[in-house]
């Protein structure tokens, strides 16, 4: 799914697998430099091949961002609409839009300084190619940060270690995860690393049994690095595809938590230097510009390599995908916008704006 799990035959690693048995050695000879190459360029491949949502699940989408289309979309178009003539009036009007929707400033000021320079050369000077140049934009904002998945080195497990402040969808994010994982043929394993409320770890038990996955727990108040590395022993062992990593969203105080994140991380490396191989932040759209400070926090903390942005149904502040993009270098990897399993979407600019602002 998106370079997450196994990235099975991929045409590179057949080959290398012919060329194993060629040689007659019966071992795999492929480099470990050309399998990550194979097996990405397999999953970008067929990400390609499978994301053409159906107009179902984009009507869902639709539905989902509406709110947060009603403001932007409508502000915007009542904006040009009518206008004979775009001229810099219009951008400082668009520019108070843009930020009251929170767009965020500086991505905000990047927009404008952008549009500016596309009036001064005459490339946007009527409405339409107005409202094409800021699409545009937006649109550069959201792609500009699409750094691939990291894979697991062949025979190992893939970790996701989620990190996130209390209530904003982690652990229903990982169940989602896991049914998205388990139904394109990954083993998978969660680890229950918040281990500072007993219910985290039942919720998270609940869901290793409706999943039908392996749950490493410990009891409350264990230290969850502790947790994490026994699961990720016991992961590499049974040659599972996919280790997910719950942690808490909340200690006695932010300076331990953070602590605690870095301590996870530290301590899963004495098992595989490449792990965690994606630190996946959950941040909850509702939140507004708190989901910001909160991605600034934990990167600082533990370099974040993935986001998933859960709630955007039901919130007019989905403009705050545009913020976080801007503000940090880190991919939207998801978007939660309900509750249902396929409401975990893998996050695509292209669709999520033709939600937004239409096709
Ligand atoms: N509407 C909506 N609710 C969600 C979404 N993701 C999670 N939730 C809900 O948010 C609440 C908190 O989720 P939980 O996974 O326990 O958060 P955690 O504390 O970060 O582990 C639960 O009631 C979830 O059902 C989403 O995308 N949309
Ligand atoms: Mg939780």
């Amino acid at each position: 799914m998106f370079g997450f799990g196994r990235q099975k035959s991929s045409p590179a690693s057949e080959e290398a697998d012919a060329e194993a048995s060629a040689s007659g050695r019966g071992e795999r000879v492929q480099s470990s430099n050309d399998g990550q190459k194979g097996r990405l360029a397999g999953a970008i491949a067929r990400a390609a091949k499978q994301d053409k949502p159906s107009s179902r699940m984009f009507s869902r989408l639709k539905e989902a961002v509406a709110r947060t289309s009603a403001v932007l979309n409508a502000d915007i178009n009542d904006l040009v609409v009518g206008r004979s003539e775009i001229d810099e009036d219009l951008l400082e009007e668009l520019e108070i839009m843009l930020v009251s929707t929170d767009v965020g400033v500086p991505a905000t000021r990047r927009i404008i300084r952008s549009l500016k320079y596309s009036i001064d050369r005459h490339q946007a000077s009527d409405a339409d190619a107005f409202l094409v140049a800021i699409r545009k934009e937006l649109h550069a904002l959201l792609a500009r940060n699409n750094q691939p998945v990291r894979q697991a080195a062949p025979g190992r497990p893939q970790v996701i270690l989620m990190v996130g402040v209390n209530g904003v969808g982690k652990t229903t994010t990982i169940g989602k995860l896991t049914k998205q994982l388990q139904a394109e043929g990954n083993s998978v394993m969660l680890a229950a690393g918040d281990t500072f409320r007993a219910a985290a770890v039942e919720q998270l038990q609940v869901w290793g049994e409706r999943t039908d996955v392996p749950v490493v727990a410990q009891q409350m108040g264990a230290d969850p690095a502790s947790v994490i590395f026994d699961a990720l022993e016991t992961a590499t062992a049974n040659g599972v595809d996919v280790l997910i990593a719950d942690t808490a969203g909340r200690l006695h105080t932010k300076a331990n938590l953070m602590e605690e994140l870095k301590k996870v991380a530290r301590v899963m490396k004495k098992l595989d230097p490449d792990a965690p191989h994606e630190v996946m932040l959950v941040v909850d759209a509702t939140t507004g510009q708190n989901a910001l400070h909160q991605a600034e926090q934990f990167h600082q903390a533990v370099p974040l390599t993935g986001i998933t942005m859960t709630k955007l149904d039901g919130t007019a502040k989905g403009g705050i995908l545009f913020a976080i993009s801007e503000a940090l270098d880190v991919p939207i990897r998801f978007i939660g916008i309900g509750e249902q399993v396929e409401d975990l979407r893998h996050f695509d600019p292209d669709e999520f704006l033709s939600a937004l602002l239409g096709p």
